[in-house]
């Protein structure tokens, strides 16, 4: 029903990469990644946009995530109708946020999401309590720990039913931490692996944003982390570069 949360369930590694508008999701949702981000929080999308966006990514095996701007239900409401898969929220930073978080993720009995008729991009169903059960099961629901307060509060965060994944927010934890972008340092590895031992005590995955620039993403696979966003552009420049050098010989 939602490969995405299948493959997180599984303690399988998930591997996205940010779209933007002026990108053809088609070219990124074929390219084999497990999520295709929608960030409306620091990028150019516009969370009352992504209906058209998301749409073209029906059938595809990659998954429509969508981080909010805030943790505020309306927002959350919007990226779901779109028909999001996932949703990041930024700075989580209580239990209490993390719970009113899926709840907004969630139909009644269990959240409190307003119903529009809209479907989104989740498939036919018998009934439309069909539908809204299966939303509410399968929706990835992902907090972003990124402050000195939701260090204080892994555990209260992670426990709460619902949450799949607890995100860093690399540079904005860096900067809370008194040590701005120095992602190398002992406070901040040691930052790192508070949350990748609470995720791990709770059953969920631990993730990071984006990989600090000159770092190996395998570094932080080995230290137990699961979910990540890779920038796809070098990754398709170096693909055509070799295909024109295999041309060229
Ligand atoms: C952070 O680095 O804090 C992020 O949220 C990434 O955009
Ligand atoms: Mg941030």
């Amino acid at each position: 029903m939602n490969a995405i949360k299948d493959a997180i369930k599984s303690g399988r590694t998930v591997v996205g990469t940010a779209g933007s508008p002026s990108v053809d999701v088609s070219l990124l949702a074929d390219a084999g990644f497990d999520f295709l981000l929608f960030d409306t929080q620091h990028s150019a999308w516009e969370i009352k946009q992504l209906q058209p966006p998301i749409q073209a990514m029906r059938g595809k095996q990659t998954a429509p995530v969508v981080r909010v701007a805030a943790n505020e239900a309306y927002q959350i409401c919007f990226a779901l109708d779109a028909g999001a898969r996932g949703v990041i929220i930024p700075m989580v930073n209580t239990r209490a946020e993390a719970e009113a978080a899926v709840r907004a993720c969630r139909y009644y009995p269990v959240g409190n999401r307003s119903n529009a008729g809209v479907r989104g991009e989740w498939g036919e169903f018998k009934t439309y309590r069909d539908y809204m059960d299966a939303v509410n099961n399968e929706l990835l629901i992902v907090p972003m720990i990124e402050t000195n307060q939701a260090l204080e509060n892994l555990d209260a965060i992670a426990s709460v039913p619902g949450v799949d994944v607890l995100l860093i927010g690399p540079s904005d934890l860096s900067i809370e931490l008194g040590v701005p972008l120095d992602y190398a340092c002992d406070t901040y590895q040691r930052a790192l692996d508070k949350i990748a031992a609470a995720a791990a005590k709770h059953g969920i995955a631990a993730g990071m944003y984006f990989i600090p620039p000159g770092m190996d993403p395998n570094f932080f696979v080995q230290k137990g982390f699961k979910f990540f966003t890779m920038p796809w552009s070098p990754w398709a420049q170096a693909g055509i570069r070799n295909a024109l050098a295999e041309i060229k010989r």
